[in-house]
């Protein structure tokens, strides 16, 4: 099968499971079609959506020390060959890194990323890794001379796992990046308001990035969702520190997928994202139990957003 028929089947087949469940819920791994990764990145520049210019001013304001972090001929894979701006300004600061290993589950985004950095780095040794990082994988041998291996996980993704599933995180680089250290961007826990308004925008982008999930069902999988039927919901779950969203079914109507119906209750909702915040010492606390240790870490005056260096020690006892 091509790798365009096995992502088409696993939509298909994680679709059909959302709508058999109870509650229904979708990976938000499947907002990020082409309209979708166009309406993240406006979701990026709005004036309520602070992590990105946040994360990158503490980015730029602490380059030296995270180069200092780094050392020399660091190994450096980022999770999510994501947003350019972000390792653009890492691959910079770290001196004379050995390599640069973006790992994604969409080859094309792989792709073009390199390709774009490629040009601006003309000496950096760039290699793609086609792989999920919210699974196991597995990382190519270290180069010889090249210095620590250094993990860059941006933009509060963690925050779409589950602890459980950030628990498996965490291991997975205890246990592939020996003697090296995760640098971790992370939403922190704030005012309901401000994270209210980041996730309910006054342009309604950040509402058109959720819906475009049933645009895409629609169009990739033969779906007939009615798009002025649902909409979109999201809001601060404040005992689980998390933003919830969910597609909301504005009455009683039936869904068609594959010959099957599946039927909404008014006010049932599809869910589709968990965006976890955090405390600096929930983080390190959280990174601890799987066996790794507490660095430097960065935030802002107002403290909304936080960027945490993590050590991995050379051995694991078990
Ligand atoms: C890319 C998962 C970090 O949770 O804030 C933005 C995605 N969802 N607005 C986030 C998102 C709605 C974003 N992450």
């Amino acid at each position: 099968m091509t790798q365009h028929a096995t992502e088409h089947l696993k939509f298909l087949q994680d679709m059909q499971t959302a709508l058999s469940q109870s509650p229904k819920s979708i990976s938000p791994k499947y907002f990020y079609d082409q309209t979708g990764s166009a309406l993240f990145d406006r979701i990026c520049a709005l004036p309520e959506y602070y992590p990105t210019r946040t994360e990158l001013a503490l980015l730029q304001t602490h380059a030296t020390d995270i180069g200092q972090c780094m050392g020399e001929h660091a190994d450096i894979i980022e999770f999510g060959a994501g947003s350019l701006q972000k390792i653009r300004l890492l691959l910079k600061t770290a001196q004379q890194p050995a390599r640069y290993l973006p790992m994604d589950i969409s080859g094309v985004h792989l792709e073009a990323a390199s390709l774009t950095l490629q040009q601006e780095f003309p000496h950096l040794r760039i290699q793609p890794l086609v792989a999920d990082y919210t699974q196991d994988w597995q990382l190519p041998a270290a180069l010889p001379h090249a210095g620590k291996r250094v993990a860059f996980f941006p933009g509060s993704t963690i925050g779409n796992f589950s602890p459980a599933q950030a628990h498996a995180f965490f291991q997975n680089c205890a246990h592939h990046l020996p003697g090296g250290a995760l640098l971790l961007g992370v939403d922190l826990v704030k005012s309901p308001d401000v994270l209210h308004a980041a996730y309910n925008d006054a342009q309604g982008v950040t509402a058109a990035f959720n819906l475009n999930l049933l645009t895409r069902a629609n169009r990739e999988l033969g779906c007939d969702f009615d798009l002025t039927r649902f909409a979109h919901s999201a809001f601060y779950n404040a005992p689980l520190q998390r933003i919830e969203m969910h597609l909301l079914s504005l009455q009683a109507q039936t869904v068609h997928l594959n010959g099957m119906a599946y039927s909404f209750a008014q006010g049932e909702t599809l869910h589709t994202e968990y965006s976890h915040k955090f405390t600096i010492a929930g983080v390190q606390q959280a990174a601890l139990a799987a066996g790794l240790q507490a660095g430097a870490y960065w935030t802002d005056p107002q403290h909304h957003f936080g960027l945490l260096w993590l050590n991995i020690p050379h051995t694991q006892e078990h």
